[in-house]
Parts: structure tokens; sequence; C-alpha cells
């Protein structure tokens, strides 16, 4: 049996910290009841808040110049599956892992779930991988995939999705998530209109085959791997594409895959205002499509971001049923570090929303009264919720500081013997 963090560790950690942290849970409790928040309330939704771990993500990332692998990495997807449980079992907050295909490709996919299950995660949307050339495939996407010039390419790419649906089925996953890389380098190399044609008849066929209880997330991307244009570009391009395909196609906001600058939390009202936002694949940048950790360049904008969600499940914003997901590029961190510390900032920026005053931001946004409303809007930034997020852990069997387990239990130096590395590891993204 392979090794994980025994519970008696955790205990003794918490034990560890638990007087100090009772002392800040007490006192913000306190504090946050003078401004007439109850911090129970509070707590109890930062605990059942869950964000999906991309399997892709516990492999070290890297850039397209290196990737520099570090000791220890998962060689496949029942390894990943440990790595994830790990992440969960530390934080409470990440209870599904979303799989990435053919990269967790298996013979047996009752095996995979059963594991997963014995770990005590399950499985969020499965992602279809069109943007690569696998060893052995027929037809090339150099030029395209869904969105080919070539019917027997879309074609391809078409039975690769639903190849992916089928296997979601057999996970217990209720939706597909859809990136593609298509898209062209050269003004002239493709025609713009009937790309988007292409897409269209594609994913029709693909959202044929869609379960009555499924959705399709259509994840658009401003640009790269394509650096003319992108056939998905942008929100207004994937809600069309939704609109046009039908009610389980909504549209999945990363938040690194637009111009710098762009106003993301607008972007996430107007979708779910058109009631066809899928959720989120969450991490931070500053440049581009950086995949940095969540929360780790802007925490601002994650909060302003979910300020729109809180406010939208306030005033119960019809269709309103986002799915959080992580999505991010670990190339100089020890992924599960990583990835356990995005989930809680997840969860900070979704405290801090939680705290604002809406009734009071609503009296003063009628007023024009612009200073106090920006006040008491910035008034849940501001405020240190950790140890609500550390609470929500605890009460949930967690531990009240993760990293310090992590490091304490030599998980991954463990897991080093445990894991000799292979040739070819498919391990995170390069
Ligand atoms: C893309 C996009 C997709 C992810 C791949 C690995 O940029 O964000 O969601 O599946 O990267
Ligand atoms: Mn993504
Ligand atoms: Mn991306």
């Amino acid at each position: 049996m392979s090794y994980r963090i025994p519970e008696a560790l955790i205990g003794e950690e918490n034990a560890r910290l638990d007087s100090a942290h009772a002392e800040d849970y007490a006192a913000l409790g306190r504090r946050l009841g003078r401004a007439g928040v109850d911090i129970e309330t509070i707590t109890a939704k930062v605990a059942a808040f869950a964000v999906a771990v991309p399997t892709w993500g516990v492999g070290t990332g890297g850039t397209r110049f290196a990737r520099f692998p570090g000791p220890g990495e998962p060689r496949g997807v029942f390894e990943k599956l440990e790595d994830c449980a790990t992440i969960h079992q530390l934080t409470r907050a990440t209870p599904a892992c979303s799989p990435h295909f053919p990269w967790d490709k298996v013979d047996d996919y009752r095996e995979l779930s059963e594991r997963a299950a014995a770990l005590g995660v399950g499985f969020d949307a499965v992602n279809s991988n069109t943007f690569q050339d696998q060893p052995g495939q027929p037809l090339s996407y150099k030029f395209g995939s869904l969105a080919h010039s070539q019917k027997a390419v879309r074609d391809q790419a078409v039975a690769h999705n639903v190849e992916c649906i089928e296997i979601g089925e057999k996970l217990g996953s209720k939706a597909l998530t859809v990136w593609i890389a298509d898209g062209s380098n050269f003004p002239g190399q493709s025609n713009l209109s009937r790309v988007l044609d292409f897409y269209l008849e594609s994913m029709t066929e693909v959202y044929a085959c869609l379960a009555d209880d499924w959705r399709v997330f259509l994840e658009h991307k401003l640009y790269e791997p394509a650096f003319y244009s992108t056939v998905i570009s942008d929100w207004g391009t994937s809600l069309m594409a939704a609109q046009a395909l039908g009610p389980k196609a909504h549209c999945l906001v990363d938040l690194g895959h637009h111009a710098a600058n762009v106003n993301i939390e607008q972007i996430v009202s107007r979708l779910i205002r058109a009631g066809r936002l899928a959720g989120f694949h969450f991490n931070d940048s500053k440049y581009g499509d950086d995949d940095l950790d969540t929360g780790s360049i802007d925490p601002f904008r994650l909060f302003l971001v979910f300020n729109e969600l809180v406010d939208a499940s306030a005033r119960d914003a019809p269709g309103f049923n986002p799915a959080y997901m992580l999505d991010q590029s670990h190339n100089v961190t020890d992924p599960i570090e990583s990835l356990m510390v995005s989930a809680m900032e997840a969860q900070r920026a979704y405290a801090q929303a939680l705290i604002v005053d809406r009734e009071a931001l609503a009296a003063a946004q009628a007023d024009n009264d612009v200073m106090i409303a920006h006040h008491i809007l910035k008034a849940g930034f501001v405020a240190d919720v950790s140890p609500i997020l550390a609470e929500a852990r605890l009460r949930g069997a967690g531990a009240i500081d993760p990293i310090a387990v992590y490091r304490a239990s030599n998980y991954r130096k463990v897991k080093t013997k445990e894991r000799p590395a292979v040739a070819s590891s498919s391990s995170g993204i390069v």
C-alpha cells in the first residue's frame, strides 16, 4: 500500500496550533459580529466550498524552453490521484479532480473509479485534448482539430470528444470541458468565418452525445498556441457558440485567457446574466496565460470575481451553478503545496466576498456615494479571514496549517522512493 499522511500527524500538528487558532477565531467572530456578520454562517459556507484539482497540475509543469521535473512525481493517473487525495486530506477543499484525456487514459475505468473512491476523491469535468498529436494518431492536429479545414480531421476530433464523454460517464463526471488550440498564425491562413462554422458543426455532434444531466464547458482563450487568430478567442465568441449549441453549453472562464487589463469580473457578471457561466479555471498571471498560482499576483481581482459570484448567489440568479477548478502550471514549486495554497486562496476570496455588507453597498450605489461604496466593498478584501478558513479545515478533520503538516510528513521524500523516475513521464504541462 502506498504512503498516506497519518491522521495522527494531522491531529498532533493541529494540537500544537489549536489554542492560538481558537483565540484568533473568537476575536474575528467578535469583530465580524460588531458589523452584523455571523461568523458561523461564513464558516459553514466556506466549509461547503469545493474546487477541483487538475490531474495535470500535480506533475511539475514547464515552459516551452524546459521542464525541470521534481522528485517523486506521479508517473500515471493512479499516482496523480494519490496526490489529489493528499491535497484534499489536508485542505478539505478539493474533493474532486478533473482528468485530461488521453493523458489519463487507462484500460479499466472501473478500477480508476474504485481507486479514487478508496482515496476519498471523485471526478469533476473531463477535459479533451485535441491540441497535441498522440503516438499512432492517424491525422495531425497541426492545423487545427474541431475547426480544421478538412472534414476527416474534424471527425477524428469529434470522435475523441465523444470518447471523453463516454469515459466521463464511467467516472461519474457530469461535464466535458473543451478547449481547442485551433487558430492561425498568418492573416490569410484561414477563413475567419468558415472556421467558426466548422467548430459549430463539430460541436453540434459532440453536444448531441451529452446525457440529459451533462453540460459542456466551452473554454475561450485569446491567443497561444495560435498567435494571429484563435477560433474561440473570447467570451463573446464563446457565448455565441453556447447559445447556438443549446442549453447544456456554458462558457468557462480561465482567468489567464484574456488580454491584459481586461475586466474579468465584468465578463463573469455578463455570463451570469446570460445564464451561461460554466465555471472557472483559476490561476493567476502577470503577462498572459502564465498559469501562476491562484491569488499569487492579483488577489484583488480574484476577490472581485468572487464578489460577482456571491452577488449572483444572493439574488438567486437563474441557472447559476458554477464549477470551480484550478488550472495552473507549477514550474518551480512542489505542485502539492501550490495546489493546497491555491485552493485556500480561492476560499479566502470567497470568504472575503461573503462578508461584504451587500445591503449597505446597494444603498451607497443607489445614492451614488462612490467613496463609501468602494470602502464597503474593499472592507471585505482587506479583512484577514484566515481563521475562518482554518476553522473550516479543522471541523472537516483537515489541517490548521496544511503546508506545515505536509512538510512534517515527508510525503515527497517517501514518494520519491515509492516512485522511481521513468523515462517518459506524462506528468505536468510542458
Ligand atoms: C490550456 C487550457 C486548458 C488546459 C490546457 C492544458 O491553456 O487552459 O484548460 O487543458 O491548457
Ligand atoms: Mn484552462
Ligand atoms: Mn490555459
